[in-house]
């Protein structure tokens, strides 16, 4: 019987004697990449933390002492060692494991997470919560160099450091975020490692505790560990942490899990803020993924012996990758033009831009609101910035988007990926606000492209010939077709819509995604007698008055549709455009989009289905609006929960 069969949970686990710990280290580290080659997900963060998390949850008494782990795509041994070892292989789909952290998953999981630098926030507002509450549990965040990077990490630290608090922090050190760690922390905590003056001091020190003899060992780790101390103190000057407040602790060997646990044990009875500075590789026991952790990120499933993906792809490009060759074209023309992303490269298709341009691309880190307010800086000297960020990681940068570039008038175009239904990641990644936050802000120019070719040319018209904010959008998804090279994509007239076909009961105003499946609907109705007007409207603000006004004169019944929330969206927004033309019969008019609760995770297809965002859930909102009867129930179906 395995060791990892016999713990249900930590409590299990802190039964066994120190020395099996490296065992249960092997095994948590197999099963996770049993479980990853065969269902893919994120992959080479938990595989670098294996020591850490046993160690952790050895030394501290979880969930009565709180783990904060950041971010949670590091999470995987997290939840095999406290009771979802069974259930790991459902991570990520529809119904099961949550992807990354989740309050209501598991008491394990102190902190919901999947955005970056939360926890020592968090953690911090735990640990002041408990000396409020008269309480005396141990609080640990858990963060890496890449959300160290953050400025909400710093604000934490400079909002903890001075307290004298009881709190402690866990840097866990594998120099790579998705990509490289960028920055000067990441060269400063290379420094802390490197430093070759303190290492040979270190490994001297080591040297003479070994050769003590046992009787007098204890006084000589005393004085071994304070000349350490104070070699540190003297050869790694600034003393980042210190100077916050924060008794800093290491760099400590994370793949060492005795001195991990000896460690922890040492720093569980000290008092007031600590840092602990753990060393690990990201990727640790899986070779390809040592050598190549950028990749290993996360994965398909792959074969466990080559390491090479076992799933395959249908052959048309993502989004992702067309608006990368897209922007490389649009700069070639214009030597004004630069990318910004924040940490993303190859999530963003800015990788293949750094590579054609490397003196035009800008990684900023895990740091979108720096990201927003860089790019208005660089407008307001002539440069042409495109900030590509997850719609979901925008969500940071707001008040940066309304205050520093809006307000301003700036010419920042913001591409944002995984708009809308983000799939198996879930709601911390589901862009499902960036219509309803876009559409708020005075004189930004919001568009949606219903393929790659129309988001091709929303880009272009937006760098040659707009002066001010501009915002598109695309899906984490395949193209719907083929897109040919820049210069054979026909321009668009700005503020225009595009009318794809004629039908007299119902027009259905589509945005982006959804402009493929209302035609789809439409086709499907005629059978049923019912004619559909269909629009592209990729301008959703400003939209093409003329068309609108023509349509919901000519229209009895109006559907929109959009992949975003649609309280506040673009249905909310038309509705009240409609209203204040006045007229004299009004068409009915109803707004399809995600509902108003958090969408869960699973494929995009389950889900859009779900939300009534699919063929058939489209047919049946414009049978409703016209008062026909249902389609006969298809028992095959997955039941609709409904869109607003
Ligand atoms: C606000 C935000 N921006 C971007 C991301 C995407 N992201 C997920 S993990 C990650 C890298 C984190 O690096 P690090 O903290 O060093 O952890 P590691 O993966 O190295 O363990 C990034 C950029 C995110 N989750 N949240």
């Amino acid at each position: 019987m395995s060791l990892l069969d016999q713990i249900a949970d930590p409590a299990d686990l802190r039964r066994l004697k120190p020395e099996s710990l490296r065992r249960v280290v092997d095994e948590v580290r197999a099963r996770h990449i049993d479980v990853v080659s065969e269902k893919g997900g994120h992959f080479g963060a938990s595989l670098g933390v294996a020591e850490l998390t046993v160690a952790l949850h050895y030394v501290f008494d979880t969930p009565r002492d709180q783990l904060v782990w950041d971010t949670g795509h590091q999470a995987y041994i997290h939840k095999i060692l406290t009771g979802r070892n069974e259930r790991l292989p459902s991570i990520r789909t529809h119904g099961g494991l949550a992807p990354f952290l989740r309050r209501d998953e598991s008491v394990y999981d102190a902190f919901g997470a999947g955005h970056a630098a939360t926890s020592i926030s968090a953690a911090w507002g735990m640990a002041v919560a408990r000396d409020l509450n008269g309480e005396s549990f141990k609080v640990v965040a858990i963060i890496g160099d890449g959300a160290m990077g953050c400025g909400l990490a710093y604000e934490a630290l400079n909002n903890a450091g001075h307290t004298g608090r009881d709190f402690i922090v866990v840097l866990n050190d594998n120099d790579m975020s998705i990509a490289p760690a960028v920055g000067a922390m990441n060269k400063y905590l290379t420094g802390l490692i490197t430093n070759p003056a303190y290492n040979k001091v270190r490994g001297l020190v080591r040297d003479i505790l070994h050769r003590t003899p046992s009787g007098v060992s204890e006084v000589a780790t005393e004085v071994a560990v304070r000349l350490e101390e104070s070699v540190k103190h003297m050869l790694t000057p600034g003393m980042l942490f210190q100077e916050l407040g924060f008794r800093y602790v290491g760099p400590v060997d994370g793949h060492d899990v005795d001195q991990l646990v000896e460690t922890f044990s040492r720093v569980r009875e000290m008092k007031g803020p600590i840092l602990v500075h753990a060393v690990t590789r990201k990727g640790k026991g899986f070779t390809p993924a040592e050598d190549d952790p950028w990749t290993w990120h996360a994965s398909g499933p792959f074969d466990k012996v080559t390491g090479k993906g076992t799933k395959s792809s249908s052959g048309l490009p993502r989004y992702q990758k067309v608006f990368g060759k897209g922007l490389i074209e649009l700069a070639d023309a214009d030597p004004k033009v630069v990318a910004i992303t924040a940490a993303m490269p190859d999530g963003t298709s800015t990788d293949v831009f750094q590579k054609a341009h490397p003196d035009r691309y800008f990684d900023v880190g895990i740091a979108e609101g720096h990201a927003v307010t860089f790019a208005a800086g660089l407008a307001t000297q002539g440069i042409k910035p495109v900030v590509a960020i997850y719609s979901t990681f925008l969500q940071r940068a707001y008040d940066n988007i309304v205050h520093d570039v809006a307000l301003q008038g700036l010419p920042v175009v913001f591409g944002m990926d995984r708009a809308g239904i983000a799939g198996e990641d879930g709601p911390t990644h589901h862009g499902t606000l960036d219509i309803a936050y876009m559409l708020a802000i005075p004189g930004m120019t919001v568009t949606a492209p219903k393929d790659g070719s129309e988001m091709l040319a929303l880009l272009r018209l937006a760098l040659e010939k707009h002066d001010g904010p501009w915002s598109v959008r695309w899906p984490r998804a395949e193209v719907p077709a083929e897109v040919p090279p820049l210069a054979e994509i026909p321009p668009i007239e700005p503020h225009t819509w595009e009318i794809l076909r004629n039908g007299a009961d119902c027009v259905l105003l589509a945005v982006g995604t959804m402009v493929d499946a209302a035609m789809q609907a439409a086709d499907g109705l005629v059978g049923e007698g019912i004619r559909c007007t269909v629009v592209n409207c990729r301008f959703l603000k400003p939209y093409d008055e003329c068309v609108l006004d023509e349509m919901v004169r000519s229209h009895p019944a109006v559907l929109t549709i959009e992949e975003g929330q649609v309280t506040n969206g673009f249905g909310a927004f038309m509705a009240r455009e409609i209203d204040a033309l006045e007229l004299r019969s009004a068409p009915r008019v109803a707004s399809a989009g995600l509902p108003d609760r958090f969408v869960e995770h699973g494929s995009r297809e389950v889900l859009l289905a779900e939300c009534g965002l699919d063929v058939q859930g489209i047919a049946d909102r414009v049978r409703a609006l016209l008062g026909r009867p249902a389609a006969s129930a298809d028992p095959t179906a997955s039941p609709k929960v409904g869109s607003a």
